[in-house]
């Protein structure tokens, strides 16, 4: 048994996310949670709200709020949507939290104290209309790099590069609209991460098993010389900056960089779970010193947070001379697309998480995200896509295996687990087929390789079928009843395999299942590959009930209807 820490990307308080921000951090952070503590793991899922810098003032303006209550607000909002999705974190916590606070300002004190930390005279954009500096996405413009012209201040959506405001061709404020700027001088705080360059590779390059996607951000930006970073900007609403405890001269005005911030929190969200559960210590041994050494650290998130955390937020943690826990192991996710665009509420294009379960249980939604995760490439919803996905894998190929046995069972037999005959070498060839599928499903998970693992989670089911339509008890069960029997314990042995296996991806489902055949007290375990004996585990006699239909078909109406609601393949042009 090992213990796991695994972090996800911290969802920005700005809105309720969309499915591709799901799908980039949150579900597979849940579902590799849930595998890990079935294999018998000790696992800590940690995840918060990032709740500062200028998205988070804009949001909360724009809602003519507060931006404390605002993000109070939202909070709840995230928290109530993530736990009906079924996203069972440790903690979900707020980088806003006192300990946050506390534990930022520690970081920027230490990192101050090994030279990492200097002030520099800066020139920045104030606009003269609004009377302020203009931080980070309070500024936009035509990004140098790719012409984008709605590059913000800090980083252009289109082509990923990380900006400073001063960088933008044709700059607007997007408070006023107002183009009366003028660079001005002002001081900050710069984290020196070119003295760094060298240690940070050395520890990218100690990792083993990471994905092409992340290696090659983390080199590429190792690469580009590493620019030392302003981690302080002029607004009002973040982390404050201090010197000894008191306002830092000259930063009255000015907070934390949220990116400063924001990867402190798992750690400081961890010590709000220590708090909130009564052992304030408790997350010493999955962060820091000798305790933690023997922690396996995995981080989850989308491409554009990469960088971060494999060059910034390292920065923060070798630079410290601390002995903090690092990362050993980050996974990054594409993009998921909606019909080839970028999802957006105001251009009503794409489904967010509150709307999805307006429409569907949770698991449909898992099922299809984790099934079509963008790891190799970015991908594509598209509704028709995903009702094939629903129709034929949830609801032909599983669930309707699940119903057909049951209900037969139950007709020709009785409601519980027929006796009958001995296995044969259909059922032999199964156990074989079926060892070395939970083998090879588990490894993926294990390997984070989420499409891998559900199209070998799919390949179960389906040999599932096949051994049905061969073993057909409905067509021996008058001239054989004792080998029709045997086939029905067999298939009843198989749903609870199914169960076991599904409940990482799809966990309210495989708990209707599991209890459908009283082994609801099962879930959370995981099946040996020892398939022999698993399908025994059940014997004659057991109980069980039918179930109602576990997946319904989408119909072609209901697709009409959403690609009205949602947006269709005409929503980009
Ligand atoms: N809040 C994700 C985003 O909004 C960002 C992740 C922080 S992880 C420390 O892009
Ligand atoms: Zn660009």
């Amino acid at each position: 048994m090992s213990r796991i820490l695994i972090t996800s990307a911290l969802p920005y308080i700005n809105g309720v996310k969309h499915l591709g921000n799901l799908v980039g951090s949150m579900l597979p952070s849940d579902v590799y949670a849930r595998f890990m503590r079935a294999c018998g793991h000790e696992v800590l899922l940690i995840c918060a709200t990032d709740e500062h810098g200028t998205p988070a003032e804009i949001a909360a303006q724009q809602a003519g709020k507060d931006v404390a209550e605002y993000c109070a607000e939202q909070y709840g909002q995230q928290k109530k949507y993530g736990d009906a999705f079924g996203i069972e974190f440790d903690y979900f916590g707020r980088s806003s939290s006192p300990q946050n606070h506390a534990l930022t300002q520690h970081f920027a004190q230490v990192l101050e104290a090994q030279g990492l930390i200097e002030e520099r005279e800066d020139a920045q954009v104030y606009s003269i209309d609004d009377g302020r500096f203009l931080p980070d996405r309070y500024i936009e413009g035509t990004c140098p790099k790719c012409d984008y012209e709605k590059a913000r201040g800090d980083q252009c959506d289109n082509c990923g590069s990380l900006l400073d405001p001063t960088d933008l061709i044709n700059p607007y404020s997007t408070i006023s609209g107002s183009k009366n700027l003028e660079v001005r001088k002002t001081k900050h705080l710069y984290l020196l991460q070119s003295k760094l360059v060298d240690r940070v590779r050395e520890w990218v390059g100690s990792k083993t098993g990471w994905s092409n996607l992340v290696t090659s951000i983390a080199y590429k930006w190792l690469d580009e010389g590493l620019n030392d970073r302003c981690i302080t900007r002029d607004l009002k609403w973040g982390i404050p900056v201090l010197k000894d405890g008191k306002p830092r001269p000259g930063y009255e005005e000015k907070v934390f960089y949220v990116w400063f911030d924001a990867p402190i929190e798992y750690i400081a969200a961890t010590q709000e779970w220590a708090e909130a559960q009564g052992t304030p210590d408790a997350w010493q041994r999955w962060w820091y010193g000798d305790e933690a050494k023997d922690v396996n650290y995995v981080q989850i998130m989308g491409k554009d947070n990469v960088p971060f955390h494999t060059v910034s937020f390292p920065v923060t943690l070798l630079g410290s001379e601390e002995p903090w826990k690092s990362a050993d192991k980050i996974k990054g996710f594409n993009w998921l697309n909606w019909y080839g665009g970028k999802f957006s509420t105001s251009q009503n294009r794409g489904v967010f998480m509150d709307q999805a379960l307006e429409i569907l249980p949770a698991d449909y939604w898992r099922y299809y995200l984790m099934a079509n995760a963008p790891e190799s490439d970015d991908t594509s919803f598209t509704w028709e896509h995903f009702a094939s996905v629903v129709n034929k894998d949830l609801a032909d190929v599983l669930g309707n295996f699940i119903n057909r046995i049951l209900r037969f069972t139950k007709s020709r037999f009785d409601e519980s687990v027929p006796d009958g005959g001995q296995p044969g070498h259909l059922e032999e060839k199964l156990a074989a087929d079926l060892g070395a599928g939970i083998m090879a499903y588990g490894d993926h998970l294990e390997e984070l390789e989420f499409r891998k693992a559900l199209q070998e989670l799919r390949a179960l089911w389906v040999m599932g079928n096949e051994y049905l339509s061969e073993a057909a008890p409905w067509a021996i069960v008058k001239e054989d009843p004792e080998t029709a029997a045997m086939a029905c314990r067999t298939a009843i042995n198989l749903i609870r395999i199914y169960g076991l296996l599904a409940a990482p991806i799809i966990p309210a489902s495989a708990k209707t299942i599991l209890s459908a055949i009283g082994c609801e007290n099962e879930m959370g375990h995981w099946p040996s590959a020892d398939a022999r004996r698993e399908l025994l585990k059940l014997s004659a006699g057991a109980p069980f009930d039918v179930p109602d239909v576990l997946f319904k078909k989408i119909e072609d109406d209901q697709i009409a209807e959403w690609t009205a609601r949602f947006g269709g393949p005409e929503s980009n042009q």
